[in-house]
């Protein structure tokens, strides 16, 4: 009596907890947050419905697998009298029937999975084309055809959030540790082509809905490629995802998708902002090395 009391609230509390799961698939919480998104990229959907047919596959064969043991078990146990089998060593039928269905089972997944495994190889025709390289602890984006260049590290609000005793509540940070200063910006419905590398360790590029994760491996260029629906502008959010040393959770990645149309009037603006730039920093640098070459011949001088 004092177990069923037990028992019965925590069949509530898993009954509440499938209920609270079973909303629909694009809510923010529930079952779409345990299964993989369906993302925002061609590609995305085409590894996403892969998932899904291999997960049902593995389903199939944990229904017959588990359902033959549970039924053996319970109709040939040893108190309804069942008596093992000692003769049966061999059995060509039986042998041949268990190589030849998990092979056809195999096959039957390998195929679709090549097939997409080439699209995301395919960098052909790409319209636009970033070399990103990873750093500890961030990440340069160089749009190679224009020159515009910059680099995009951890947003101040969250890093400031997470230092020891910084008195904020991380949970008043928009998006903490999922938020950088200078996103990547590409433009919707255009192949964009990613060269990745590295300069100081391994890293790893990854952004779920685009469908890309890539190493950013030093002294290797990797490529890559994706192209946002022309319908889903947005923001999407991933994180370096090769264990690269100490701040290795604190170098997310952003990727803010603009219309062509905006996309092309935050290039020109990025184009011109960078032009202003270099000459200040140029002086900047000449100042510096100048005042370096002056400490330099006064310490000689003593
Ligand atoms: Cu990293």
């Amino acid at each position: 009596m004092k177990k069923s009391r037990k028992i019965v609230p925590s069949f509530a509390a898993l009954a509440a907890l499938l209920c609270s799961l079973a909303q629909p698939a694009h809510a923010e919480s529930g079952w779409a947050e345990l299964n993989m998104t369906r993302g925002v990229t061609a590609i995305s959907r085409q590894i996403y419905d892969l998932h899904m047919m291999c997960f049902w596959v593995c389903v199939g064969i944990g229904i017959v697998v588990f359902g033959v043991m549970i039924y053996s078990i319970v109709v040939f146990r040893h108190s309804k009298g069942a008596v093992p089998d000692t003769t049966m060593v061999h059995n060509t039928k039986v042998e041949v029937i268990w190589t030849i269905v998990p092979v056809a089972i195999l096959i039957g997944v390998a195929i679709p999975a090549a097939r997409v495994l080439i699209r995301t190889a395919d960098v052909s025709n790409s319209q636009l084309t970033v070399k990103v390289t990873g750093y500890q602890w961030g990440w340069n984006y160089d749009y190679l055809q224009s020159g515009v260049s910059f680099f995009s590290k951890l947003d101040a609000l969250s890093n400031a959030a997470r230092q020891l005793d910084s008195g904020i509540d991380p949970n008043t940070v928009p998006h903490y540790l999922h938020n950088v200063d200078h996103p990547l910006v590409v433009p919707t419905g255009t192949k964009i082509l990613l060269l990745i590398t590295a300069d100081d360790v391994i890293h790893s590029w990854w952004v779920p809905d685009l469908g890309v994760k890539r190493d950013a491996v030093p002294g290797f260029i990797n490529e890559t490629w994706f192209e946002v629906d022309a319908d889903k502008p947005g923001v999407y959010r991933g994180q370096c995802s090769e264990l690269c040393g100490r701040d290795h959770a604190f170098m997310p990645i952003v990727v803010d998708a603009l219309s062509k149309a905006d996309f092309a009037t935050w290039l020109k603006n990025e184009e011109a902002a960078q032009k202003t730039q270099q000459p200040a920093q140029a002086a900047a640098a000449a100042t510096a090395a100048a005042r370096q070459t002056q400490l330099a011949d006064t310490s000689a001088a003593h």
